[in-house]
């Protein structure tokens, strides 16, 4: 027959699909649901490969799924506030709405061609008034309920665009376009009570048996729940701040007799205190504030401190007078502010120990040294034995802890808590494009909800990005309204939410998309929890987590009754390709290489490594050309074959053109429609219902490459296979269940042999048991009717063939002493006795 003819199948089937909405999620439809989704896509602009081999993904599960009896749920949609638009209108001078619209347009265009199995008709871009007007409503849901509250809290400011910086924009503590210092500034924030379901989150976690490991531990790790001591030092106030006590948090109470020193954060209320009337500790704050926040940046910057002059008293020997510092590397804003240090035992401690010759005692022996001199060159954090520590002194670390918590507790200067790392989730965005935060500022009422039928609050359209900051702020009207509650003049609030505000719920409005609210309850839960997300690895904790709390506060407040969003998690991994170096250095794209020359210097190019697929590296491939040239089902071949899904996998033009032969080949194939012969293939016929169960099973577990593997192996079998009614079953089998991953051809070869319908529609092949049933049986093997051996035999084997390998078997010989076998009878499949 012909060849495949990709290009005008892709088509006629995207259209027919389409048309029919053949992948329309029924709501009222009562075959059992199945909710897929891979992550919503940000629309940069142009699909990229890594965009393709995840969808890919979610399809052939879709798929697989409604051929398997039930109603999928397959939407599509689009995460389009954010910053890249704001650049682009900053660049180009477009506005970002028109700019996002019409990336939407062009990846719509571009998804549409790879023919996956999207309900369209649930589709919405986050940008949509409708869309963050129920997202205003529900900001306003959790205000009532207590969720929301707005505190001041530092931003990245950039003094000479006078703006605030999220902390992607912040490279090596500069703006990333004026490369200004970076200040930090306290705003006015709002911010999400995410630590109010902490300890839910942490648990929550271990019912997701089938989200990876590896993120379920990334989230644990964020949460990061720690059991330890807050506890009062008495303070001995030689400088008159008139604080009697100074208090701190620690997760190794044990090592208490190491202290060395007393270290408090640059703006606790100790170190406020000093400042006020002490122009050089003034000068150290701010200075301290320079630096950055995250953890990474306070375990590797220089540590720094302040001696206040304050001493505190160590709390099992009031002896012993502990030095208080102002130090760099303590934040205010995790435990209560304040440390004591022990150099011996924590590595923060010990270079801060080492700058200012304060001492460093062990405590914890490493096993091999127990002094408490201590000259090693890093601090020992592992596991011991208390030493040097009095009534610690020979209990392991657990056992010491146990022992400092009790004795605080009895004499009433300290209490065991749980502390964790994770901090209320600030929303407040100093930008245009993302979805208003739906507050009035009054005057004489403070801050008031917008009323709920003034929503949404939707942007204005005529703003300019001519000068930096938020056009919201300087809009001339935009922002002054009445106040709702007294009718004076009021202002908006201009911030916008975190655009993690908007991918938090998108799943649930998929499910369930009324007019007149977020969403309908009880539409809703017939689809959550989504049953199968598929994404990126880098959204494992922000992400994840914001979605996870956001559903918990909706169950919190009685609107949606699912505690966790996603039962089962993938990460796939990432499209990787070679990437070339020009000999001064440049990265080149493939297409400006020729023959291992560049085009345009005629310079030999180097091959540099493989790596991720990115722009900058130059080394992305456009699927659009692809997707031209070899047609969809190939890409998509492709995508799903050479690598565990959850590995990267190496793009490559042998592998693309491997594909399309292969679809080549499966058209040749399947496009034969077989004799109509009535004999039979018994063989055949298994390695067809193996395959099946086989591709069914590495389907569900996301095993495409498996399901690939196995697809080859009864193409092979069929090829070989004589004519035969075996040979035009496997057939019409092999069609069905490549129709998931190779849609297209599927559909054409469907319809070309006078199939009912669609071949979506039709049902996946029926596994006959019998058919499973191993080739091989097992023979016991006896000597005098005692169990001495057992034998993997073909199934049918010829008598004197079962005997002889009974005979040989070094057992048996080991039973017989070399003596010959009187007799030996066979029990055809089942048994050898032999009688010595
Ligand atoms: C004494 C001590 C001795 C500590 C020792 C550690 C090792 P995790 O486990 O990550 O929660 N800490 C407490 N509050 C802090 C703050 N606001 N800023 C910076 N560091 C702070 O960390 C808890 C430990 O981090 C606490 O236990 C405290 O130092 C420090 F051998 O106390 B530790
Ligand atoms: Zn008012």
């Amino acid at each position: 027959s012909q060849r495949f003819n990709a290009l005008s199948a892709d088509a006629r089937w995207q259209r027919v699909w389409d048309e029919r909405r053949t992948f329309a999620a029924d709501d009222h439809s009562n075959k059992p649901k199945s909710y897929v989704l891979e992550m919503f896509p940000y629309p940069s602009g142009r699909i990229h490969m890594g965009h393709v081999r995840n969808y890919t993904m979610g399809d052939v599960l879709a798929r697989f799924r409604r051929m398997n009896g039930m109603e999928v749920l397959h939407p599509m949609g689009w995460d389009a506030f954010g910053m890249p638009a704001e650049n682009a209108a900053m660049e180009k001078g477009v506005h970002p709405g028109g700019w996002t619209r019409d990336n939407i347009a062009t990846m719509k265009a571009q998804l549409k061609r790879l023919g996956f199995a999207l309900d369209w008709t649930r589709e919405f871009a986050t940008c949509d008034p409708e869309y963050y007007g129920h997202e205003q409503a529900l900001f306003l849901k959790f205000y009532e309920a207590g969720l929301v509250y707005r505190r001041e809290s530092a931003v990245n400011w950039d003094p000479v665009d006078m703006t605030v910086l999220a902390n992607e924009q912040v490279i090596d503590g500069r703006g990333w376009r004026s490369g200004a210092l970076v200040e930090k500034r306290k705003l006015n924030q709002w911010f999400l009570k995410i630590t109010a379901f902490a300890e839910d989150l942490l648990s929550g976690l271990g019912e997701l048996k089938d989200w990876p490991e590896k993120v379920r531990l990334m989230q644990e790790n964020w949460i990061g729940k720690s059991q330890g001591l807050t506890f009062r030092f008495a303070l001995n106030d030689a400088a008159g701040t008139n604080e009697g006590v100074v208090e701190v948090y620690t997760t190794r109470p044990d090592t208490i007799f190491g202290a060395s020193f007393v270290a408090v954060a640059a703006d606790h209320p100790i170190a406020q205190a000093i400042a006020a009337n002490d122009a050089a500790v003034q000068a150290f704050i701010e200075d301290c504030k320079r630096g950055g926040t995250t953890a990474a940046e306070l375990e590797t910057q220089e540590k720094k401190g302040f001696d206040t002059g304050l001493t505190a008293t160590h709390p099992f020997d009031p002896f012993q007078q502990l030095p208080v510092y102002i130090a760099n590397f303590v934040l205010m804003d995790y435990g209560v502010g304040a440390v004591f240090g022990v150099p011996a035992h924590d590595q923060r401690d010990f270079e801060f120990a080492t700058k200012y010759q304060l001492p460093i005692r062990r405590v914890v022996s490493d096993g091999a040294k127990d002094a408490p001199e201590f000259d090693d060159a890093e601090a020992y954090t592992g596991p011991g034995i208390l030493v040097n520590s009095h009534f610690l002194d020979g209990m392991d670390v657990e056992d010491a802890k146990r022992e400092v918590i009790t004795r605080a507790e009895a004499g009433g200067w300290g209490e065991g808590t749980t502390v964790f790392r994770l901090r209320d989730w600030g929303i407040s965005r100093q930008r245009y494009w993302g979805t208003p935060i739906p507050i009035m500022h009054c005057d004489g009422c403070g801050a008031v909800p917008v009323p709920t039928a003034q929503l949404p609050v939707k942007l204005p359209e005529d703003v300019s990005f001519a000068i930096p900051g938020n056009p919201l702020d300087r809009h001339p009207t935009w922002k002054h309204v009445d106040c709702p509650s007294c009718g004076k003049p009021a202002v908006r609030e201009t911030d916008t939410l975190d655009t993690f505000a908007d991918s938090s719920w998108y799943f649930i409005r998929f499910a369930s998309q009324p007019d007149d609210k977020p969403f309908d309850k009880a539409v809703a839960e017939q689809w959550l929890p989504v049953g199968q997300y598929i994404g990126g690895v880098e959204h494992a904790i922000l992400h994840l987590l914001y979605a996870r709390f956001w559903t918990r506060a909706l169950q919190h407040i009685g609107m949606l009754d699912v505690a966790e969003p996603f039962a089962g998690l993938f990460t796939q991994g990432m499209v990787t390709h070679e990437t070339y170096k020009s000999s001064d250095g440049r990265w080149l794209s493939p297409g400006e290489i020729e023959n291992g020359i560049e085009v345009s210097t005629g310079q030999p190019v180097t091959v540099g490594r493989i790596e991720k697929m990115s722009k900058s590296k130059k080394n992305t491939i456009d699927p659009e050309p692809i997707v031209d040239q070899y047609g969809a089902d190939a890409v998509r071949w492709f995508m799903l074959s050479d690598s565990p899904p959850e590995r990267d996998l190496e793009w490559s033009e042998n592998g693309i053109e491997g594909a399309w032969r292969f679809i080549q080949r499966l058209w040749r194939l399947v496009g034969d429609q077989g004799g109509g012969d009535a004999g039979e293939d018994i063989a055949l016929r298994k390695v067809a219902h193996r395959t099946v169960k086989g591709v069914a099973e590495a389907i569900e577990g996301l095993q495409f490459n498996k399901a690939v593997a196995l697809i080859y192996t009864l193409a092979n079998a069929v090829e070989k296979a004589q004519p035969s009614g075996d040979r035009d079953a496997a057939l019409a089998t092999l069609l069905r269940i490549v129709a998931p991953m190779v849609p297209h051809l599927a559909e054409e070869v469907w319809a070309a042999r006078g199939g009912e319908g669609l071949i979506a529609d039709v049902a996946w092949p029926a596994v006959d048991q019998a058919m499973l049933v191993d080739d091989e049986v097992t023979i016991a093997v006896q000597v005098n009717g005692k169990l001495r051996d057992t034998l993997l035999m073909p199934k049918g084997v010829a008598k004197d063939v079962a005997e002889a390998q009974a005979l040989a078997s070094e057992k048996v010989i080991r039973v017989l002493e070399g003596k010959a076998p009187k007799k030996v009878i066979v029990v055809p499949d089942r048994l050898v006795n032999i009688v010595a």
